[in-house]
């Protein structure tokens, strides 16, 4: 597919260690450490490139303990289910994976579910209810940006999230399948149907991408 690289721009979902088998005790997702060379080489296709990056306190009030595994319900406005720990900084899980720029070499960063008690997934809103805006819409859209090309970690959660909400946003979303890896299958099966069915783009791979 055409994409115009001026009004382009490319999103690096929360590409962390904390999501990848480098951090075995965090959420590891398969494959997660080797998404860096087809983000790099969907970015190849816009103008600009953002990252977000969970930046989560260890005190938040989702994490996972010995009464309460993961995905068993918590009560809050902006969280939902518990996780193990993931993505503190200062730590290797809030790292980008190797092979990525720096963080200083992107254009836009997100920090997301930096308070306690909020577990946002989409990279565009810190509440779970899309309403306070963590400014990477604005940012885009300052920029004359109309298309985002989109990859990261996980495709069932936080991709999907970020994705339906640039959509709803009036952006045209590419979904980069082979710069994604998501948690479960059938979550996963169940992310890409309902991308497709609200207007995403899905693609193979960045190879199927030129620029006019
Ligand atoms: C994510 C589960 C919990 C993600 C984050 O980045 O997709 N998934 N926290």
């Amino acid at each position: 597919m055409k994409v115009n690289k001026a009004k382009t721009a490319s999103f690096d979902i929360d590409p962390q260690n904390g999501f990848t088998p480098v951090c075995p005790d965090e959420l590891p997702v398969e494959g997660g450490h080797q998404i860096a060379p087809f983000l790099n080489a969907q970015a190849e296709f816009a103008r600009i490139r953002v990252v977000s990056q969970d930046a989560h306190t260890p005190h938040s009030i989702w994490k996972t303990d010995d009464e309460n595994p993961s995905f068993s319900p918590v009560d809050g406005q902006n969280v939902d289910i518990r996780w193990n720990m993931h993505c503190v900084p200062g730590t290797k899980g809030f790292e980008l994976i190797d092979g990525l720029p720096k963080p200083t070499d992107y254009d836009f960063i997100v920090y997301k579910g930096v308070a306690p008690d909020m577990h946002p997934y989409g990279a565009c809103y810190h509440d779970l209810g899309d309403t306070l805006s963590t400014g990477v819409i604005e940012y885009l859209k300052q920029n004359e940006i109309e298309t985002v090309i989109c990859g990261g970690l996980a495709t069932d959660y936080c991709v999907k999230l970020t994705v339906l909400q640039l959509l709803k946003a009036g952006f045209e979303v590419v979904v980069n399948l082979e710069a994604c890896r998501g948690i479960a299958e059938e979550t996963i099966t169940q992310a890409l149907n309902e991308m497709a069915t609200q207007g995403a783009i899905l693609i193979q791979s960045a190879t199927e991408l030129t620029n006019n």
